[in-house]
């Protein structure tokens, strides 16, 4: 059996993967291990519950889904497994993604997705908010989403032009 790692990407069809760049970069940037599979909700679902069994198994502690259209993904996840999922509304369809995240989002009680920002927001955010579920359990990512959050707080503080500090104050 091969360990699965702490996060679980599940898509639901290859056309999403361009979209999930920024997850897949930023569990990089944050040194934690995923892996990404693509099993469509409508036309998998026994895949996909299979896929689920064997991951929670291996031992993964985090579920993020991302689809289009009707993006019933991360609430089926959701339905499969106990473990925290995180669910991204992609832009698929004629809709600008407004489809995917009602889906995602309203998600009946007792069976819980996080939901994210549509498109390549939420997917970085999916990222974040995975590694600070993790960090609860780990020290040293901890401390990565602590150095994270000074970065990007330095670095909003060098992009304040001072001229323009007080405009729009009178
Ligand atoms: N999708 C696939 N199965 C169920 C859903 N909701 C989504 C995919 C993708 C969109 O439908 O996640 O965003 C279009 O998929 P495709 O494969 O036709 O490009």
């Amino acid at each position: 059996m091969i360990p699965a790692p702490s996060v679980a990407v599940i898509c639901g069809s290859r056309s999403d993967l361009p979209a999930l760049r920024g997850c897949f970069d930023t569990l990089d940037s944050y040194a934690i291990a995923w892996e990404a599979s693509v099993i469509s909700a409508h036309r998998q679902p026994e895949a996909l519950a299979a896929y689920v069994r064997d991951a929670e198994q291996r031992g993964a502690r985090i579920f993020v889904g991302a689809a289009g259209m009707a993006a019933h993904l991360p609430g089926v996840l959701a339905s499969l497994t106990a473990r925290p999922v995180i669910g991204i509304p992609l832009d698929a369809g004629s809709l600008g993604g407004a489809d995917a995240l009602y889906s995602v989002v309203q998600m009946p009680p007792g069976v819980p997705v996080a939901s994210v920002a549509i498109g390549a927001a939420g997917a970085k955010n999916a990222a974040h908010l995975a590694a600070r579920i993790l960090a609860l359990a780990d020290p040293d990512l901890a401390e990565r989403v602590r150095a994270f959050r000074a970065e990007q707080a330095a670095g909003a503080e060098v992009a304040i032009d001072p001229r323009s500090a007080g405009e729009g104050t009178e």
